[in-house]
C-alpha cells in the first residue's frame, strides 16, 4: 500500500545545468485542419469569438499557444470536412479562401495585442502543410508527385500570397499529410522556396511514422540538407535511435485527437512531458486546435477546447487548455530544456527548462494509466502512486530559489505541477458564455452577402467539394447572390471523397423537416443537383451517406433516392428541369414517408423511407460540377 505521508522518504532528483543544457524547446501547437476542424468558430458573434481566441492564443490567459499549424485547403475531405483551395483551378489564385487565413491573423492578432501591453515578445510561429490537392496538380492522377515542379510551386504559391496579402510569415512548411514524401519532391520545395526568398521557410517531413523518412535522410546528404525537422505523427511518446542520430530537430507534429475531458486532459498532460523524456521530441502539436464542427462527424470534441455551437455562442474551455497553459505560460520557444528530465520513480515525469537567463520551469505530471489513455497509439500498463520528490538545485540554479537549494513536495496521483521562477502566469477568465442549446428548427439564407468576411456561408459544412458565395453579375432577377458549388474534377484526394458534392447543416437529431432551395444547374444535360434529410454521414464516410436525397437532371428527370451514390431509389419519373434556369425544390420527411414539390407543385409523394432516422439537412450535385444554390430553408419538428 503506496499511500505516501510526511513520514515517507522522499526520493530525490537533481537540477543542474552544469552537466550541459539539453534540446532546444520549439512550443507547444494547435492544428486547426485535417479538416475543416475549425469550420463553426468562424461563426460566432462577438464577443464570443474573440473570447474563444484569447483561450487558445493570448499570452498569459489560457492555452497561450507557441504553433499554429493549419492545413492548406486542397478542395477535399480530410477528416471532418473539405477546405478550399487558393487555386482550384490552374489559372486562379485566391487568398482570401475559407478561414485558416483569418485563423492565423487572429492568433497572431491575440499576441500582437498582448505584445502592445507587456514587455515581453512571445511570437506564435505558423506552419502549414497538405493533406489534399486540386485535381489539377496531380494532371488528373491522384499522385502529386508526376509533376514536382506544379506542386512545388502550388504550395510556394500559398506560402507568398499569406506574406503578401495577409503579412504572415509562415516559418514551417509539410510534405503531404500521412502519406508518401518524394525525395526528389522535398529536394525541389527546398530549391523553390530559396528561388522565391523564403530560405527562412523551415522543412519539415514526413508528417507520418518515424520511417522511412529518417533513413531517407541518412542515406541522402542532400535530403538532409533540405529537412529540418524530422515530424511524427502520433508517436507515443517515443521516438527511434536512427531519429536521434539524424541531429534534427524532432516534433510530435500531429497527437492528442482524444475526446476533450479529463482523461483527454490527462493524455495531454502526460505526453506533453513525456514527448520530451522519453523521445526527445521539442515540439508537440495538438489535433484538434478546437473542435468546431458538428460533433457528430469523426472525432467528435477532439480538441483542446470545444465551440461548436455558434447559433447559441456557448463553448466549453475543456481541461486540455489548462494542462496546455502549464507548460506554455512558463517557458517560450527558445528556451532549452535540461539534461535532467526524467521519470519519478512511482510513476509520472518531469521535465525541466530554462532560458538560460536565470528563469527556471519544472513541470510534473503524475497521470495514471486510465486517466491519461490517449486515441492511438495503445498505452502499456504502468503504475503511478502517491509519493514525495526532492528537488535538488545545482548548477546556476543554487541560489535561484531556497537557501540550501533543495525543496520537497508530497505528489497524490493524477496530478500537474508548474514550479518556476516566472510570475505572470494567470488562469484568465470571462463570464459564462450562453448557455448550450440544438440548431435553430426555423432556418433560412438567401446568401444576399455583398461583401462576405468568409468564401463559405454560415453552419453549412462541405463533405465532398466546396461551397462558396457567388455573384451572378448578369441576373436580372432576385439571384444575384447566391452559393456554388465550385470543384469541377476530383482532387488529390487524402479520404475516399464522393463522386457527389455534398454540404451538411443543421442538427444530426432532425428527423421530420421540410427543406427548401432554389436550385440552377450548369450543366447540361448531364447535371444534377439535390437536397437531402436525415443524411447520417459525413466525414471519411461521405460516401456510404445515407438519407433522403431529392435530385432533378438537367435531362429532365427526378429522382428520390435513400443514398448519397444514388442506388437505392425510392422515387423516379420526369420533372422537366434544365440547366440554366431556376427551380425551387421541396423535400419533406414525416415518419416513414417523403413527399417533394417543384416550384411549389406536388411532384411525387409518399415515398417509403426505412432508415435513416434522423440525420442533417444537405444540398449538393451528381458530379463535380458547377451548380447553384438560392434561398436555402429548413423547418423541423
Ligand atoms: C490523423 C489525421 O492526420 C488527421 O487529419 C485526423 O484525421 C486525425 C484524427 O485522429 O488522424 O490521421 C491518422 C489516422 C490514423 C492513424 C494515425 C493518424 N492511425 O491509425 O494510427
Ligand atoms: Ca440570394
Amino acid at each position: 500500500f503506496s499511500l505516501c505521508f510526511d513520514l515517507c522518504i522522499a526520493e530525490s532528483y537533481v537540477l543542474d545545468d552544469k552537466v550541459g543544457l539539453g534540446r532546444t524547446f520549439d512550443g507547444i501547437g494547435g492544428l486547426s485542419g485535417g479538416g475543416a476542424t475549425s469550420r463553426l468558430l468562424v461563426n460566432y458573434a462577438e464577443p464570443y469569438r474573440s473570447q474563444i481566441l484569447d483561450y487558445l492564443f493570448k499570452p498569459n490567459f489560457g492555452a497561450s499557444l507557441h504553433i499554429l499549424k493549419v492545413e492548406i485547403g486542397g478542395d477535399a475531405q480530410t477528416t471532418d470536412g473539405t477546405e478550399p483551395s487558393h487555386m482550384h483551378y490552374e489559372n486562379d489564385e485566391n487568398f482570401f479562401r475559407g478561414y485558416e487565413w483569418w485563423l492565423m491573423r487572429e492568433a497572431e492578432g491575440a499576441v500582437d495585442r498582448f505584445i502592445a501591453a507587456v514587455p515581453f515578445h512571445p511570437c506564435i510561429k505558423l506552419e502549414r502543410l497538405p493533406w489534399a490537392f486540386p485535381g489539377w496538380v496531380g494532371h488528373g492522377k491522384n499522385w502529386p508527385y508526376d509533376f514536382p515542379d506544379i506542386t512545388a510551386s502550388y504550395v510556394v504559391s500559398w506560402i507568398l500570397g499569406a506574406k503578401h496579402y495577409h503579412d504572415l510569415n509562415i516559418d514551417y512548411v509539410g510534405i503531404w499529410n500521412e502519406r508518401n514524401f518524394d525525395s526528389k519532391y522535398i529536394k525541389l520545395l527546398r530549391y523553390t522556396l530559396d528561388k522565391s526568398g523564403l530560405e527562412r521557410v523551415r522543412i519539415i517531413a514526413s508528417d507520418n511514422l518515424w520511417q522511412p523518412i529518417t533513413y531517407s535522410l541518412c542515406v541522402d546528404q542532400e535530403l538532409a540538407e533540405a529537412v529540418d525537422v524530422i515530424g511524427a505523427h502520433y508517436p507515443g511518446t517515443t521516438t527511434v535511435i536512427e531519429a536521434l542520430k539524424t541531429q534534427k530537430k524532432l516534433w510530435s507534429s500531429e497527437d492528442y485527437s482524444t475526446f476533450n475531458d479529463e482523461v483527454g486532459g490527462g493524455c495531454w498532460a502526460r505526453i506533453l512531458n513525456q514527448n520530451y523524456v522519453n523521445g526527445l521530441m521539442t515540439a508537440t502539436i495538438s489535433w484538434n486546435l478546437v473542435a468546431s464542427y458538428y460533433e457528430d462527424l469523426p472525432f467528435g470534441r477532439d480538441g483542446l477546447m470545444t465551440a461548436e455551437e455558434p447559433w447559441t455562442g456557448n463553448y466549453v474551455v475543456e481541461s486540455p487548455i489548462w494542462i496546455t497553459a502549464h507548460t506554455t505560460q512558463f517557458s517560450q520557444p527558445g528556451w532549452t530544456y535540461l539534461q535532467t528530465v526524467g521519470h519519478l520513480v512511482h510513476g509520472g515525469s518531469y521535465v525541466a527548462l530554462t532560458d538560460s537567463n536565470g528563469n527556471l520551469t519544472v513541470v510534473i505530471e503524475t497521470m495514471t494509466h486510465d486517466h491519461s489513455v490517449c486515441i492511438r497509439p495503445p498505452l502499456l500498463p504502468f503504475n503511478v502512486t502517491a509519493q514525495n520528490v526532492t528537488f535538488q538545485l545545482k548548477g546556476s540554479f543554487v541560489s535561484t530559489v531556497i537557501s540550501d537549494g533543495s525543496f520537497t513536495l508530497s505528489l497524490d496521483v493524477d496530478e500537474v505541477y508548474t514550479l518556476t521562477t516566472i510570475s505572470t502566469g494567470l488562469k484568465g477568465t470571462y463570464p459564462d458564455p450562453p448557455t448550450s442549446g440544438p440548431f435553430p428548427k426555423v432556418y433560412f439564407d438567401d446568401f444576399n452577402v455583398a461583401n462576405p468576411s468568409f468564401s463559405e456561408a454560415p453552419d453549412f459544412a462541405d463533405q465532398t467539394g466546396v461551397f462558396e458565395y457567388y455573384i451572378n453579375l448578369t441576373d436580372p432577377g432576385p439571384h444575384v447572390f447566391t452559393l456554388r458549388q465550385v470543384v469541377t474534377q476530383m482532387p488529390v484526394t487524402w479520404a475516399t471523397d464522393a463522386d457527389q458534392t455534398i454540404s451538411i447543416i443543421g442538427d444530426y437529431k432532425w428527423q421530420n423537416l421540410t427543406v427548401t432551395c432554389d436550385v440552377f444547374m450548369e450543366t447540361v444535360k448531364t447535371g444534377g443537383v439535390f437536397i437531402a434529410a436525415r443524411v447520417d454521414k459525413g466525414g471519411q464516410s461521405v460516401r456510404s451517406a445515407k438519407g433522403v436525397f431529392f435530385w432533378v437532371f438537367a435531362d429532365g428527370s427526378y429522382k428520390v433516392t435513400n443514398d448519397l451514390v444514388g442506388k437505392t431509389v425510392l422515387a423516379e419519373g420526369l420533372s422537366g428541369t434544365r440547366a440554366y434556369g431556376w427551380h425551387t425544390l421541396t423535400l419533406t420527411v414525416e415518419g416513414q414517408y417523403a413527399t417533394g414539390l417543384l416550384n411549389g407543385y406536388p411532384l411525387w409523394k409518399d415515398a417509403v423511407v426505412l432508415g435513416p432516422k434522423n440525420g442533417w439537412a444537405a444540398i449538393g450535385t451528381h458530379s463535380f460540377e458547377l451548380a447553384q444554390f438560392d434561398n436555402f430553408a429548413v423547418e423541423a419538428k
